[in-house]
């Protein structure tokens, strides 16, 4: 055995150690990735970082893994019913590795619609179910001996500084090359070319446009003086410049001007226990927004001067700075004042347009 043979097998997790190893990235993958669809935020930022590190540290353990099983798979006798599901589950994680890092990095190839980040995020989602049923026939318990070996620690810490320098490094090179990524927040999102917005549908909202003579804005729930307006009624005079960041993976900075949310509550009188808000479409589309969040919202009628255009919510729509851009609701028809915030706005962001 050479030099770098040797090296090799002490570097080496034990085999069963690389498997929990991979359990434990994969499940902090899924949930930072997952959770970070609720983050707009630069205060949140850490969570990215994190989901890069863990993200980056799989890739050694990967190779570990299908090195040690390699053989297995090439003698088609040792093959049993649950292989062929091992085996996609091997190339949807490759496949949710490499979009990551090709979108971190600046690429831009897209299929169709879906961009580097939405393959990203689908494949993602895919090693679960694929983890569950793969676990269901491989599953074997973790073995204390392996863990208490003192190169452990060491091979974990070394995993972990891989991970972020790695991370460190294709952040740089995408700001040396001046890649598309370069111009990307911390969320990973890039800034859009051009000053018109995209008219950006969560899943499939797509109503037909909104006849002003019949549309009104209501506000009830947990309020004393529930109110209505029309369009006439509307009186928009705030104006913010904010910074709208879709989870499709681009970000826009605008100014937009309306109505404060607050000043609408407020002049509904909200009962004490009031905590919530939630906006409504007329679709049915709705999302809400904690009471302490409503000063820095507004309810629009204007983008960048403009009045709104149907895809963009004519007559009203939601501007949550700090918020990621499928909470930003668009036609809104109803403002909601709530103890909690409203559980079924889960099925409706997905089932409203079906
Ligand atoms: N009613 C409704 N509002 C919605 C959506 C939707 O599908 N339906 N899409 C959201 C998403 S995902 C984004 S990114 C923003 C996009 O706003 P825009 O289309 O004005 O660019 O609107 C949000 N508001
Ligand atoms: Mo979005």
């Amino acid at each position: 055995m050479g030099r770098l043979g040797s090296l090799r097998t002490r570097l080496a997790l034990p085999p069963r150690l690389v498997d929990w190893s991979l359990f434990v990235l994969v499940g902090l993958v899924v949930a930072t990735g997952v959770t970070s669809f609720w983050v707009g935020h630069p205060s949140g930022a850490a969570l990215f970082w994190l989901h890069a590190i863990a993200g980056l540290a799989t890739p050694p353990l990967l190779y570990a893994k299908f090195r040690r099983v390699a053989g297995r798979l090439r003698e088609r006798r040792a093959w049993d019913r649950a292989t062929p599901l091992s085996v996609a589950l091997a190339v949807v994680a490759v496949a949710a590795a490499a979009t990551g890092v090709g979108w971190a990095v600046g690429a831009t190839a897209a299929l169709g619609f879906w961009t580097l980040l939405n393959l990203h995020i689908l494949f993602g989602l895919l090693v679960v179910p694929l983890l569950v049923v793969h676990l269901r026939a491989r599953f074997r318990p973790p073995r204390r001996a392996e863990f208490r070996d003192r190169r452990v620690a060491i091979q974990y810490a070394g995993l972990v500084a891989l991970g972020a320098a790695t991370a460190g490094i294709l952040r740089r090179a995408a700001t040396i090359l001046d890649t598309p990524a370069a111009s990307r927040r911390f969320t990973g999102s890039r800034r859009l070319g051009g000053d018109a917005l995209p008219v950006t549908s969560w899943v499939a909202d797509d109503p037909d446009p909104v006849d002003p003579a019949s549309w009104t804005l209501s506000v009830d729930g947990l309020v004393e003086r529930p109110l209505t307006v029309g369009v006439d009624g509307l009186d928009p005079t705030t104006e913010r410049r904010a910074l709208l960041d879709c989870t499709s993976g681009w970000y826009a900075e605008r100014d937009w001007r309306g109505i404060g949310l607050s000043e609408v509550v407020e002049r509904a009188s909200p009962h004490n226990e009031a905590a919530w808000v939630t906006v409504h479409s007329v679709t049915g589309y709705r999302w809400s927004l904690p009471l302490s969040a409503v000063d820095d919202a507004v309810l629009a009628t204007h983008l960048d001067g403009e009045r709104l255009d149907h895809g963009h919510g004519y007559p009203l729509r939601l501007v949550a700075p700090g918020r990621r851009g499928f909470q930003w609701v668009k036609w809104v028809e109803r403002v909601e004042v709530r103890r909690r915030p409203d559980p079924s706005q889960w099925v409706a962001v997905f089932s409203s347009g079906f």
